[in-house]
Order: C-alpha cells, then sequence, then structure tokens
C-alpha cells in the first residue's frame, strides 16, 4: 500500500488532493504537510497532520523518514502573481523546496510528483496548440522557477533514477479553496462573485484566451499519471495538461445561463494581464492522452453547471 507525504496540503490542489489520496489509499496512508496549521474542521485535518517548511531540509528529511513515506507529492509553492512580486523569496521557496523534496526522493526512493504549468512557457513560445516540446523562455519567476524545475525532475530521473513525474497544469476552477496569488484566479471568483452578488469586475481583460481545467480533472490525472506504467513515459517532466481554452467573456456567457442577469465589467490589473500575455491561448495536450489515457470530463459548460452548484450550497443560496 501506498505511503504518501503530500507538501502544500492546504493549497488550492494539496487540500483536493489530500482527501482524493485518503479515499483511494486509506486516510493513515496519507501525511498531510503545510507550513500552516489546518482547521480543527477541516477535511485535511481528519487525518495524519505536521506542520513542515519545505525549505528545511532536515525537517523533511525526518518527516519522511518516521512517516515511512514511499511517494511525494510536493505542492508547495508560490504563485505566479506573487512571485512576481516577490521574486528571490520565491527563488528560494519554489527552487529550495523543490530541491529538497527531490533529496529526499533520491535518499528515500520516493516516487515523486510536483507540477509544472502553463507559466513555463513565455512570450516566444507558439501560442496556439502549443507543442509538448518547444520553447520555453518564460519572463516570469515563477515561469523560471517551472521552466527550472522540469529541468531539475528530468535530471533526478536521469542521473539518479527517481521516479520524477510532473504536469503543466492550466488555471485550476475549484470551489473547496479559493485560490491566492495567481494569474488565472480570476476564473474562479468571478464564479463566487456570480452567487453572492451578480456581478464581477475582472482583473483579465476580455479576449485574453488561456488554458484552465475544473480541479477533478486535475486531481484525476495526477493519479492517473503517478499509476501509469513508467516505461511508457515518455514526456515526464512535465505534461500539456488542458481541460478548455477560454476567455472572460465566454465564462459570462455560461454564468447567465444560470444567473441571466449576471453583470462582468473590467478593472485590468496590469501587472497580472502582463503575465497571462505572455501565456499561450491553447496547448496541445495529446502525449498525456497518449502515454497515460488523459481524459478530461468537464467543458466550460458542465464546469460552470458544477461550480454554480456548489457554492450555492456553500454559502447556504438557493
Ligand atoms: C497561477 N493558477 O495563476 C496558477 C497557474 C497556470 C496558472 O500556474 O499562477
Amino acid at each position: 500500500m501506498k505511503k504518501i507525504i503530500i507538501t502544500g496540503a492546504l493549497g488550492q490542489i494539496g487540500t483536493e488532493l489530500v482527501v482524493k489520496c485518503r479515499q483511494l489509499y486509506g486516510t493513515e496512508n496519507v501525511l498531510a504537510t503545510d507550513i500552516n496549521e489546518p482547521e480543527a474542521d477541516s477535511e485535511v485535518a481528519q487525518g495524519p497532520f505536521q506542520v513542515l517548511d519545505v525549505t528545511d531540509k532536515d525537517k523533511m528529511f525526518k518527516t519522511v523518514e518516521e512517516f515511512g513515506a514511499d511517494t511525494i507529492m510536493h505542492m508547495a509553492a508560490l504563485l505566479s502573481a506573487v512571485a512576481e512580486k516577490r521574486p528571490m523569496f520565491a527563488w528560494e521557496l519554489n527552487m529550495g523546496g523543490l530541491m529538497n523534496a527531490l533529496e529526499a526522493a533520491r535518499e528515500y526512493n520516493l516516487q515523486f510528483f510536483t507540477p509544472s504549468s502553463i507559466g513555463a512557457f513565455g512570450s516566444s513560445t507558439p501560442k496556439v496548440n502549443t507543442p509538448q516540446v518547444t520553447i520555453q523562455r518564460p519572463s516570469t519567476m515563477y515561469g523560471v522557477n517551472k521552466v527550472a524545475g522540469e529541468l531539475l525532475c528530468q535530471y533526478y530521473f536521469e542521473k539518479f533514477g527517481v521516479d520524477t513525474r510532473s504536469v503543466r497544469f492550466p488555471g485550476l476552477i475549484s470551489y473547496v479553496k479559493e485560490p491566492g496569488g495567481g494569474t488565472t484566479d480570476y476564473a474562479v471568483e468571478i464564479y463566487f462573485e456570480a452567487v453572492r452578488k451578480g456581478e464581477y469586475k475582472s482583473f483579465i481583460d476580455k479576449g485574453t484566451y488561456m488554458d484552465m481545467m475544473f480541479m477533478d480533472d486535475a486531481i484525476d490525472a495526477i493519479i492517473k499519471l503517478m499509476e501509469a506504467d513508467g516505461g511508457k513515459l515518455i514526456h515526464r517532466n512535465a505534461y500539456n495538461l488542458s481541460g478548455m481554452s477560454i476567455e472572460p467573456e465566454m465564462v459570462k456567457n455560461a454564468i447567465q445561463e444560470y444567473y441571466p442577469d449576471f453583470k462582468l465589467s473590467y478593472d485590468v490589473d496590469p501587472d497580472r494581464q502582463s503575465i497571462a500575455d505572455t501565456w499561450p491561448d491553447n496547448i496541445d495536450v495529446s502525449c498525456a492522452r497518449a502515454e497515460w489515457g488523459f481524459d478530461p470530463q468537464y467543458d466550460l459548460d458542465k464546469m460552470t453547471k458544477t461550480m454554480l452548484e456548489a457554492i450555492e450550497n456553500k454559502e447556504g443560496v438557493k
């Protein structure tokens, strides 16, 4: 049976990854860790939890050894917008934490997962149907971290035989944990604001296409990749993933199917808009489909229906 340690367990992905892994592999076999303590009544707190600063290598090694982990899912990182405001700290956390997690995987023979992002692409990357293997010259600290991370993961696979696996996530849409510090966060906020206020002011401009995916598809993809036959993985660090390519007006139209009076306006944030402008419009996911059966189930309409119903339940409206 797998024994999994998850870092960044209180983050947007980590929160739901912990729950899914505990359902699949048993609560006691999944150790959630984060730099912060969970709320006592949170789902993450209903199983093994430890505070862990991923930049503390000794503590990470001790935690892995005492838990008897055979797998590490390293999710702790600063997202793009926050990283651009604190680039030096972002380097320390994103790269220092990743190196410690890779070293722990090498030292304790762990299977290893960490996410990359469409943020690993830059303005010189082909924006339409972005290939799996292409130019990667991002102009953000987050993007530099992600490209360096992909290369480090591949190095640990080739040099030390560590079973590293990674994906380039698009913007992830979830109703469980609202994200913090991302460029794609508008696509989450818009649903919460539609239910709460019937209107939303987007910080990303109309016509700005970005790849997105509903969180259930993201979590399922991590599990599917980690359980795939390693011998069939050619592009293991890191697979292009996407569920849809959308821009704010498309989300507005989808929401208006349920909230006809919903109003969308714009107050563009030049910092996050300038990041979004360097990312692809849509990326090619054929390698993930071919090598391990990536198969997202949510399109914009199904995601919109699911998000609005779940938020209405959470907020106690309707
Ligand atoms: C961000 N949500 O906006 C993250 C993600 C592709 C975007 O990496 O930084």
